[in-house]
């Protein structure tokens, strides 16, 4: 803990002022969690815990924020009567982030803010409105690649789908073992999926040879990169709390793993992440405990790369004011892009 603590701020970390490297948007948004309750309440849960988390980094070697300037934003707050409404709002927020000077990190909330996420990107110097220059990496146990849960196309069951449908070039998925058969065609048929099944990385005999392979995919990435974390990748046990937990999943080292492997990768840049549904229960604080070690993980990585020259801002610092950039697209979609 640092000797100025601040409630609710990540890490507890004071604000210092105009000029930030790092912004964590908390986004309690939930809508359409299918089984569990609670996603909404994660973010605060989340960084509470994270004021338990060690400073130190054993990559950067030093105790965060090591120099770099963190903002906590305040939680989005959506008004918005339809799930649509709430996408467009979502991304609204989120755009003014997306501009290149600052690393931003959101933390859902439900898988479901992936999309408007990507349509914020959408407007980051590194993309230039062009998605297929994206990659996504994502930790899941579910592949999130469903046409419709319950008759919503833009439920969190489906993020990544539509994701690819907004134009994502690339996608790469790991932890993944509930998925449909739809789901399983899908990645099986679409040569930008590459999905690395939980039973593969997870197999007593064979899991090292299929990690290792997963290790090296991710050290051949290029080109920018957005990080996804939906923290019931995890095995179960690591997070009872989330919307829908499932056994057989990563272990907490190997979500660090693929964390540090994918900001070290030298051809590529993480130009932003999220790690998502967190939520909250009575029994134990495990949950939010793990997620906030994930996002300081994944904050401590972003400043090694910075440190070591994969990232560099593309844009002019902007300041903590910034205005909302207006977004239509969720309300305005009539059908689906054919795919
Ligand atoms: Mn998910």
């Amino acid at each position: 803990m640092s000797d100025t603590y601040v409630e609710g701020n990540f890490l507890g970390l004071p604000e210092s002022g105009e000029a930030i490297d790092v912004v964590v948007l908390p986004l309690p948004y939930e809508l359409t969690t299918s089984y569990g309750q609670g996603t909404a309440e994660g973010p605060a849960a989340c960084l509470a815990a994270s004021g338990q988390v060690e400073l130190f980094d054993e990559q950067l070697g030093q105790d965060l924020p090591a120099g770099a300037s963190i903002h906590t934003a305040p939680a989005w707050e959506g008004h918005g009567a339809t799930l649509r409404l709430q996408l467009d709002e979502l991304a609204s927020h989120l755009a003014p982030w997306c501009t290149g000077d600052v690393f931003p990190i959101a933390l859902g909330g439900e898988h479901g803010i992936l999309p408007p996420l990507m349509w914020a990107l959408k407007g980051h110097p590194s993309i230039e409105g062009d998605l297929s220059k994206l990659t996504i990496v994502q930790i899941d146990a579910h592949a999130d690649l469903r046409s419709e849960l319950n008759g919503e196309v833009f439920s969190h069951a489906c993020a990544a789908g539509r994701a690819l449908d907004m134009g994502v070039g690339r996608l790469l998925q790991v932890g993944i073992r509930a998925f449909s058969h739809e789901e399983a065609k899908w990645i099986s048929t679409d040569e930008r999926i590459t999905t690395f099944f939980a039973r593969d990385t997870q197999s007593p005999i064979t899991g090292k040879d299929s990690w290792q392979a997963w290790l090296s995919e991710l050290a051949s990435l290029t080109g920018p990169v957005h990080l996804t974390i939906d923290i019931d990748g995890l095995d179960s046990s690591l997070v009872p709390a989330t919307g829908t937990p499932v056994p057989g999943g990563l272990s907490y080292w190997q979500a660090v793993e693929t964390i540090e492997a994918v900001f070290n990768a030298p051809n590529a840049t993480v130009i932003s992440a999220d790690v998502n549904e967190i939520a909250t229960n009575d029994h134990s604080p495990v949950t939010e405990f793990t997620a906030a070690m994930l996002m300081t993980k994944t904050v401590a990585s972003h400043l090694k790369a910075r440190e070591d020259g994969r990232w560099e801002a593309t844009s002019k610092a902007k300041g903590i004011e910034r205005a909302e950039i207006e977004c239509t697209y969720f309300t305005s979609l009539t059908k689906l892009a054919e795919r």
